[in-house]
């Protein structure tokens, strides 16, 4: 009804799971898989479906999730009991070495059901890529870019994204991930520390005394010694609080831009964490949705192949916001979809501003001080510019 078409010769697909959206990390943990059911609701109101290929994705195996993490670590996660269960009286120390049942990762009921989920909705939309099936794959329910080999860490288990890329690797050259979820992506420029068939770029909150995880340093580019091809490769973008759309935007075309011209990536993997909007409940810039947004446009104006991952975000209702209307640019429908949030939509009440684009002020009570100064955007820009000169 509101004219949503298929893009002409252009294939997105969406990749999801509902079994995933009914776990719970905790009635008050920061973290609420049912967003994703509230971004599907509004996609689905929208008309979106119509437009793209939808795919209900099946849990990823053992051996799957064995390509990138360690298979103690898996064991464990398998076996490991949730919080009201009776511990495992042979192996107290597990949980501390894996880094499991503290308050950022707790042990939940399904708690392995839900990685595999998570992981396996990632591998199908990166598997529609590598076999040419999709233009750009969305996969809402992963994103989850803390997650290290054999540790969870910061509300992530499995790294489905890392995954994900090792799948893109098969058939691709080179891949670049850029990472706009208002953390620093640890976990995947780790794991492709040594490597220059990917390059990691993240845009992060950095205050490393007080804002996790703390990494991330503009001078952090990946290994120290000239001989390691990994050297160069990662890209570090720290931000302090309180950023605009206005400069977010012009930091992100000058950088990946830049990248994209010097490196020349064959597939992008691109992690929308929505805990970088304004109001978000642990985020702490300035971002509307429609700023948000303009990252994902301009990565689909390079036409090259994308997997777009979810992530962070903690206010449900402006995740789903920008998901869908981020699903919209990927169909090339954001021009025609209507503000108001439709008024059939399920959870419409959920929205309180009925608009998809909330105004700095309909999104927190006081906006953010902003404490990047143009100087020091400039510095980063020119820094990553002069990192580039090294890359081949
Ligand atoms: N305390 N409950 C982003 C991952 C951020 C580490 C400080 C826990 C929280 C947070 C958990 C209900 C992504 C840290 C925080 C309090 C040690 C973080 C449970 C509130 C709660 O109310 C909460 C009892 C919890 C956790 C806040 N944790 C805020 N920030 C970070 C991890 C993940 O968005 O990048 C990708 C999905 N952890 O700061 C502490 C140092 C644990
Ligand atoms: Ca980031
Ligand atoms: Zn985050």
């Amino acid at each position: 009804e509101y004219n949503i078409v298929r893009p002409k010769g252009y294939t997105v697909s969406y990749h999801a799971t509902p079994e995933m959206e009914k776990h719970h990390f905790g009635q008050t943990h920061p973290m609420k898989p049912w967003r994703l059911t509230l971004t599907k609701s509004l996609v689905t109101s929208y008309g979106m479906p119509f437009a793209m290929d939808n795919y209900v994705t099946r849990e990823a195996t053992y051996e799957e999730l064995n390509t990138f993490h360690s298979s103690d670590y898996l064991d464990y996660l398998i076996t490991a009991a949730p919080e009201d269960q009776p511990r495992d009286i042979e192996n107290p120390d597990k949980e501390v070495k894996y880094n499991l049942g503290g308050s950022d990762c707790p042990l939940f009921h399904g708690l392995y059901n839900y990685c595999s989920m998570s992981a396996g909705v990632s591998l199908d939309a990166a598997r529609k890529i590598t076999s040419n099936q999709s233009d750009i794959a969305i996969a809402w329910a992963g994103g989850l870019h803390h997650a290290k080999r054999y540790e969870a860490s910061g509300f992530c288990y499995i790294n489905d994204i890392v995954l994900a890329i090792l799948q893109l690797l098969r058939t691709h050259p080179r891949v670049l991930y850029i990472d706009i979820d208002v953390h620093h992506g640890d976990g995947v420029e780790e794991a492709f520390f040594s490597t220059d068939r990917v390059m990691t770029v993240s845009f992060h909150k950095y205050h490393p005394e007080t804002f996790f995880p703390g990494t991330g340093a503009l001078e952090d580019n990946g290994p120290k010694s000239e001989h390691n091809p990994g050297a160069h490769h990662a890209i570090n973008v720290p931000l302090q609080d309180g950023i605009t759309d206005a400069q977010y935007e012009w930091l992100f075309e000058s950088i990946i831009g830049a990248i994209n011209e010097r490196y020349r990536p064959s597939v992008i993997a691109l992690q929308c964490g929505a805990d970088s909007l304004a109001g978000d409940r642990l985020g702490r810039f300035n971002l509307r949705v429609e700023g948000h947004g303009a990252c994902v446009r301009y990565c689909k104006s390079l036409g090259i192949p994308m997997v777009v991952f979810g992530g962070g975000g903690y206010t449900p209702r402006n995740v789903a916001r920008a998901w869908a209307y981020e699903t919209s640019i990927a169909i090339g429908a954001d021009d025609r979809i209507p503000e108001t949030i439709p008024e059939h939509a399920p959870w419409r009440e959920h929205f309180i501003h009925e608009t998809l684009f909330p105004t700095l002020e309909q999104s927190m009570h006081e906006p953010r001080h902003n404490r990047n100064s143009e100087k020091r955007l400039r510095e980063i820009v020119t820094h990553v510019h002069e990192q580039l000169r090294f890359v081949a």
